[in-house]
């Protein structure tokens, strides 16, 4: 494909998953995820002018056989290829196993091996090499999260013409964790490549600067540290949510038909409780439902009145402390169905698999109380889901202080998912909120939602790169 794109997006998966049919024909599938959900709105807006480098999803047999360039809607797609142990050591390995565990305060412990160290170093490259052709003379080019960290310098090395932003959709850990890793200085001197760092809340921001200043020995001031001759710009950009797609869904006659349905189904209960998170032991979905569970054993609660769904959609099957996650999880919701649950009507309803918008959205419609209890998460865009789709202004959010969400949506149920008594009285109060309250808080997060959508979120970080390469370009004459 021989035209070249002003506005590239670097991300570790594209925004559609290869699937190879039984005949050997390859289609392509819609993938889920918080990125893919977030950028995609703005990127079709470019008609025809965005690009879009990432990984198709599967094995390649060779990683010098890559699969050719192809439209998808109004975006071009740059598959870059990924050799089975490249997913091992790079993705399942440095990405999951090293830095998303520290990343997330260690919640379990990190690990770390030199050869999936490699592995990153020659993935990051190759992502760098093909955005670099991909890109037009002065492109913008926005790199995403943890996986390619490293793109931003590498990038610039070969194409100092080119705007480079990164933002980072997990939380950026305090000096202290950071510490930890090994090539802690080639990770900062990666992002430090970009004109512009984005993280989700300022406390991202500021833990980045002041390892520059630990780690690296450079002066940062404010919100920019200088980094050979050129000034780095680190800030917040709280990520968010496609508002108007979820208001139009949630406005649906026959989407609202199904969330009577799914109430009736239950059984009409008092209150449903709904979780919705990717089955990752960051989500405190363990916490959410040890506290269901005592609330029942203590009988403060009720199983004919109270019923919980909590979808737990299938993510990295292959590394170990998600396999354990989903026994542990299991396990429990089968004790708790055991103990309360009667023929037809479970106490807990769980579903461990993918599903279309529109069921999420149906089952948002269905739920009276959103449980969102990560024991760290970068945002958490379900929060932010939930409240979009309360046309009504009814239902609550419970919201874990530890989410980036949080910063922004005080008026939630605010709780910390380590005090299972503190999770126990939030739910209690929750259950047991008048009308008037719930619709007080939930107006109030609906005016917070609605200001800052994701077109607003992505337009402030492409003003802001913007401006800093032309102020840069002013400073440097
Ligand atoms: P995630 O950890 O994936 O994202 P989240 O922000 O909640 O978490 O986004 C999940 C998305 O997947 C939501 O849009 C949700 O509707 C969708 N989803 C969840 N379960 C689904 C299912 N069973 N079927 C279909 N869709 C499903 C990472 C960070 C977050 C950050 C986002 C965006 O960990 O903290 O908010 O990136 O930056």
């Amino acid at each position: 494909m021989a035209h070249k794109s002003d506005f590239v997006v670097v991300a570790n998966r594209l925004p559609v998953d290869r699937i190879v049919g039984g005949d050997g024909q390859t289609s392509w599938r819609r993938s889920p995820g918080g990125l893919v959900t977030a950028v995609e709105p703005l990127m079709r807006q470019r008609e025809g002018n965005g690009a879009w480098v990432g990984w198709a999803g599967d094995a390649s047999d060779g990683v010098d056989e890559p699969i050719a360039p192809f439209d998808n809607d109004g975006l071009t797609l740059y598959p870059v290829p990924l050799a089975a142990q490249e997913i091992e050591e790079y993705y399942e390995g440095f990405s999951n196993t090293s830095l998303w565990p520290l990343y997330h305060d260690a919640i379990v412990p990190a690990e770390y091996h030199r050869a999936w160290w490699n592995a990153y170093v020659a993935v990051n490259q190759r992502f760098a090499d093909a955005a670099a052709s991909v890109a037009a003379e002065g492109a913008f080019v926005w790199v995403h999260d943890y996986q390619l960290q490293l793109v931003p310098a590498m990038l610039r090395q070969k194409r100092p013409d080119l705007r480079i932003g990164f933002f980072l959709h997990i939380p950026f850990p305090p000096t202290e964790l950071f510490g930890q890793l090994p090539w802690r200085r080639q990770i900062l001197e990666g992002l430090l490549g970009a004109d512009l760092v984005g993280f989700q809340t300022p406390g991202g921001a500021a833990n980045f600067l002041r390892l520059t200043r630990d780690r690296l020995g450079l002066k940062p001031s404010g919100a920019a540290v200088q980094v050979d001759g050129r000034t780095v710009r680190a800030r917040s950009y709280p990520i968010s949510i496609d508002v108007s797609s979820f208001v139009e869904l949630a406005s649906m006659p026959e989407v609202q038909e199904r969330a009577r349905q799914i109430r009736h189904d239950l059984g009409d209960p008092r209150t449903v409780l709904l979780g919705i998170d990717r089955l990752d032991y960051t989500k405190g979905i363990g916490i959410r439902l040890e506290a269901l569970e005592e609330l029942l054993d203590e009988d403060r609660i009720d199983a004919s009145d109270t019923v919980m769904i909590q979808v737990a959609t299938p993510s990295r099957e292959r590394v170990e402390q998600y396999r354990v996650l989903r026994e542990n999880v299991e396990r429990t919701v089968g004790r708790i169905n055991g103990s309360y649950g009667a023929v037809g009507n479970p106490a807990v309803n769980y579903i461990h698999r993918s599903m279309p918008r529109d069921e999420i959205v149906a089952l948002y419609l269905a739920a009276d109380i959103m449980v969102v209890t990560p024991f760290r998460d970068g945002m958490n865009l379900v929060a932010k889901e939930y409240i979009a789709c309360r046309l009504d202004g009814t239902g609550s959010l419970i919201l874990s202080e530890f989410a980036g969400a949080a910063r922004e949506l005080k008026n939630a149920y605010l709780v910390n998912p380590y005090d299972i008594e503190g999770v126990k009285e939030v739910f209690l109060e929750a259950i047991e909120a008048p009308r008037a309250e719930q619709r007080r808080r939930m107006r109030s997060l609906q005016r917070q939602v609605t200001k800052h959508d994701v077109a607003h979120w992505a337009q402030t970080f492409v003003d802001d790169i913007t401006r800093i390469r032309r102020e840069n370009r002013e400073g440097s004459r």
